[in-house]
């Protein structure tokens, strides 16, 4: 600070008039967006699963109690995801403008703000399942970024730097010794470029962590001979159903995973070890290499709601478990497998579905080409009749055999069933609920899973009335839905459809309403419709 002169004596700190918060304002966000653009960019460059602002998104993830998930997922569907990254820009904003305002005579309270940010990140860092030291790199470089982008932008804004602005530039600028900024044209200019910086970092982050040989890097070996043709009569869809196999574009996707795990299928490997003859590691070559089989199997979601959409159907192509796990040998006593992906998340799944002889597989292939970065890719687990918390494991790269108890996978922590067999369900498709339909004659129809196990029956009960028995499509594997239809005649008014399915051990579906949690919603779907 300059010091006083005699005729102008120096004002005492806390009566200085403080500057306007606009410049700490903007100097915080900055200085925040700075160290979060850093932080992707040094991550994407030394440890690419590191990103400091989604590992703290991965954190809240981690310790997000079930019934907020539930709730998540209920408002948000399968866009959890962008509203918890919309969510965590939000707070980090409001924070950061509090901490600008509060800043317009002291430094500390947005040094506070960034150095507890980078605290959060290395926190969330270090307590996430796949931690190595080198991931503490870029939320380091992020605080270290962020606090002094902070002091230097906020001494340009308040003046801590100690020159005022030049008196002769800026009419009726503060005279000498008034701790003021620099000009304005000179603060604009300086935080347009730091904007710039930060974003081009964060963006240039982003392309390289996208940039990683993907899918499209894979030739799939020809699928087995003999694979069954996608068949014919398998659905309804001009009168309403979903295509039985589903487009890949709209396969549902459910997944802890903010950012998608990239892994090249050179770096993949797969480690099967624990209760085995002999340990094993496989490549990618190695896994395509084996006996493969081609087969459909709809992945159902243990938190589909009655009714919902968290199911789809699709043509796998991979290699079946019991070869893989033959490779290793199993030894007498396991029970189960403990599956772990890339990115931290691992699912138990019985020895039972993977040993005894239905298309249980490590699949690369949906659909014809090589999976998708969001299902897993370069491979994953697929399982008929399992829900996919229990079986699906995407971005697979180590399985170990073991004991009932010997291992308690991530959600089974969370309170949800050990075991996730698929209950027998079914669903309106049309009419929707709440629609109308002209009076008269209408066709329902809808789609009913029992995979592994089949739907012989599905009936339709109009206002509590008789079950009607529906139309089934063909059933070209019990691994997959049934679509199914019913032709109704609605006279005018108000109606209520619901709908059951018997599957093949003869089990009619339970009308009996149970949650999603802990292993599987129960209950008929009903739509009320108006009939005009
Ligand atoms: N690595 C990983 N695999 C995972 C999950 C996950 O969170 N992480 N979620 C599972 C769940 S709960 C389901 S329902 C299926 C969904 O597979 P999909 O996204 O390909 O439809 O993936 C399973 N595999
Ligand atoms: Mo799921």
């Amino acid at each position: 600070m300059a010091t006083p002169t005699a005729d102008r004596p120096s004002i005492p700190r806390d009566v200085r008039p403080a500057p306007g918060g606009g410049r700490t304002v903007v100097a915080a966000v900055l200085a925040v967006g700075a160290s979060i653009g850093v932080g992707e960019l040094v991550a994407a460059l030394v440890s690419p699963a590191a990103s400091p602002f989604l590992a703290v998104g991965q954190g809240a993830i981690r310790l997000t109690p079930e019934w907020l998930k539930e709730t998540a997922i209920a408002w948000f569907g399968t866009n959890d995801k962008l509203a918890l990254l919309s969510g965590m820009v939000v707070v980090i904003a409001a924070i950061t403008v509090l901490a600008g305002l509060a800043s317009r005579r002291d430094v500390r309270p947005g040094l506070v703000l960034v150095v507890a940010m980078g605290l959060l990140a290395l926190a969330a860092t270090v307590t996430a399942p796949t931690f190595a030291p080198f991931d503490l790199v870029p939320p380091g470089v992020a605080v270290i970024v962020g606090v002094l982008v902070w002091r230097w932008l906020h001494g340009l804004a308040v003046g801590t730097h100690g020159t005022a602005a030049t008196p002769a530039a800026e009419p009726g600028a503060p005279a000498e010794g008034e701790r003021v900024g620099v000009s304005r044209q000179r603060f604009l200019t300086t935080a347009g470029l730091t904007a710039v910086g930060a974003v081009a970092a964060g963006v240039v982050g982003r392309v390289i962590n996208a940039s990683a040989a993907g899918p499209a890097s894979v030739t799939l070996p020809p699928a087995p001979a003999g694979a069954a043709p996608i068949p014919v009569n398998a659905d309804f869809v001009a009168d309403g159903t979903p295509p039985w196999l589903t487009p890949v574009a709209d396969f549902y996707r459910i997944d802890t995973a903010l950012s998608v795990p990239r892994i090249s299928t050179n770096s993949w490997s797969l480690r099967i070890h624990g209760m085995v003859d002999r340990e094993v590691t496989l490549t990618f070559d190695q896994l395509r290499s084996m006996r493969l089989i081609e087969a459909p199997v709809t992945l159902t979601c243990v938190s589909n709601e009655v009714g919902g959409t968290l199911i789809s159907n699709g043509r796998w192509l991979g290699v079946p478990m019991r070869d893989v796990l033959a490779l290793a040998g199993v030894k007498p006593g396991a029970q189960q497998i403990a599956s772990t992906s890339s990115d931290g998340w691992n699912a138990n799944t019985p020895l039972g579905p993977l040993t005894d002889g239905r298309n249980a597989m490590l699949a690369f292939g949906l659909d014809g080409a090589p999976l998708p970065v969001e299902h897993g890719f370069p491979v994953r687990m697929v399982v008929p009749g399992l829900y996919g918390y229990v079986s699906a494991t995407k971005w697979i790269t180590d399985i170990e055999v073991t004991t009932f108890d010997g291992f308690t996978s991530y959600w089974e922590q969370r309170g949800w069933g050990k075991f996730g067999p698929v209950k027998t369900s079914s669903r309106i498709d049309v009419p929707r609920d709440g629609a109308t339909v002209p009076a008269g004659r209408t066709v329902a129809a809808g789609v009913a899973w029992a995979q592994h196990t089949g739907i012989t029956g599905v009936e339709v009960s109009v206002d509590a009335g008789p079950w009607q028995p529906a139309q089934l499509a063909d059933e070209p594997t019990v691994d997959s839905w049934r679509m199914w239809r019913l032709p109704l005649t609605l006279a005018a008014g108000q109606h209520q459809l619901r709908v059951r399915a018997t599957d093949r051990t003869g089990a009619v579906q339970t009308g009996v309403e149970a949650l999603s949690i802990p292993d599987g919603a129960t209950g008929w779907h009903t739509v009320s419709v108006t009939a005009v």
